[in-house]
């Protein structure tokens, strides 16, 4: 099992350059002014949802992170403070003999152990996860991101050899069978091969220089980089190759709704990738005194999207204008292909008050489906100016 989890920090640079937006810095109008605290964004929820702690078991546990303290430093989530949206079942514990059950239209079914996977893991980069029901109720905290190392999918089509009409892959994981109140038993993802390669997708051995978790899918899991968490099935047990008359599966079914389809498609065809958007949302507001004035800065995360991220517009209250984002955005560690970022934005309310911030892309072309529901509003009470 030697090299079955790699520790290697000198990943390969990312093919995509990054947008020059993004990298104008005007002078920090802070520079000579003094923290005066924090605000806290969305009190009611803020006092009613734990962080950094596991809530529930089994398909409804989860564990929050805690956005408010991110710094450019800490884009890449330490693996205790990942979030956790279903913990370990009990079949998935017993990971020493674990095995994958390759099947469907290839020439030979056959079952790969640990040990065929080994060789063939290699550094995968820094990529994010959001589950698509990532709300407010959770302090939208249901977003994270790891330094990953894997099998690429590629690697196991290759050795799996599927016919040329086996266009699409079902991959399953083990799951809790009892009945849950926030989720269907069950986690299977049907996509393309070709979604799968486009994506760069790939079957996680290890995060953050460690041995993949236990609760975040030990020893094998989907990642796959831009889409949704829900297709990024864990303690991977299966892969089966279909053609393209492949029916959607319950779990995709389930995240319908939250990954924006029209209607429960019934065939994976008319399914469409559950990739995310551009988004973008404040995660903290801190308070700065300077110069005998207040100065508000609201510090911020983006992520998804294409590869190339617009400038982004800040709203802070609904009677006045989207206006550009005024601080110095900084994008975290290469290669990240997820357009994960900080963001500063800094703001001299005229009133006190309840402030509702918004983001939108300064491009009109860009699809930003969430952005447009106002999915990420965020609120702050400001009570001196
Ligand atoms: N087997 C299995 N895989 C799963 C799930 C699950 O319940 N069972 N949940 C999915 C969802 S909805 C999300 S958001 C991610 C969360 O991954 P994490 O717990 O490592 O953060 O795992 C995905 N993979
Ligand atoms: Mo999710």
């Amino acid at each position: 099992m030697l090299g079955f989890f790699l520790d290697e920090r000198t990943d390969a640079a990312s093919p995509e350059g990054t947008d020059s937006a993004w990298m104008e810095c005007p002078p920090d109008p802070l520079a000579r002014a003094v923290r005066a605290g924090t605000v806290m964004l969305d009190e009611l929820e803020a006092s009613s949802t734990p962080l950094h702690r596991l809530v529930g078991a089994g398909l409804d546990a989860r564990l929050f992170t805690d956005l408010s303290s991110l710094t450019p430093d800490s884009l890449v989530t330490p693996n205790e403070r990942f979030f956790i949206r279903t913990t370990c079942p009990p079949r998935a514990r017993a990971t020493e003999r674990w095995t994958i059950a390759i099947s469907g239209l290839v020439p030979r079914a056959r079952t790969l152990t640990l040990d065929d996977l080994g060789p063939l893991v290699v550094p995968m980069g820094t990529h994010l996860i959001e589950c698509a029901g990532n709300a407010r109720s959770a302090r939208f905290g249901m977003i994270s991101a790891a330094r990953w190392s894997g099998v690429p999918l590629v690697a196991l089509f290759d050795l799996a050899a599927p016919s040329d009409v086996a266009s699409h892959v079902v991959i399953t994981g083990i799951d809790h069978d009892t009945a849950s109140v926030t989720s269907v038993p069950g986690a299977s993802w049907v996509f393309t091969r070709q979604q799968l390669i486009d994506a760069h997708a790939f079957l996680a051995t290890g995060m953050n220089g460690d041995p993949l978790p236990l609760d975040h899918g030990a020893p094998v899991r989907l990642i796959v980089p831009g889409w949704y968490g829900c297709a990024c099935i864990k303690w991977v047990e299966a892969m089966r190759f279909t053609d393209d008359r492949a029916a959607a599966t319950d779990q995709m079914k389930e995240f319908a709704a939250r990954t924006h389809q029209h209607g429960v498609p019934a065939l994976v065809r008319d399914y469409e990738a559950a990739t995310m958007d551009l988004a973008a949302m404040p995660v903290r507001v801190e308070k700065w005194r300077g110069d005998g004035r207040l100065i508000y800065r609201i510090v911020g995360v983006a992520w998804g999207g294409a590869t190339r991220t617009p400038p982004l517009l800040i709203r802070v209250n609904p009677r006045e204008p989207f206006v550009p984002l005024n601080g110095c955005p900084v994008p975290a560690p290469a290669p990240l292909r997820d357009n994960w970022a900080i963001w500063t934005h800094n703001w001299q309310p005229t009133t006190p008050g309840r402030y509702e911030i918004v983001l939108k892309a300064d491009d009109s072309a860009v699809r930003t489906r969430r952005l447009d529901l106002y999915f990420y509003t965020r609120t702050v009470r400001i009570d001196e100016v």
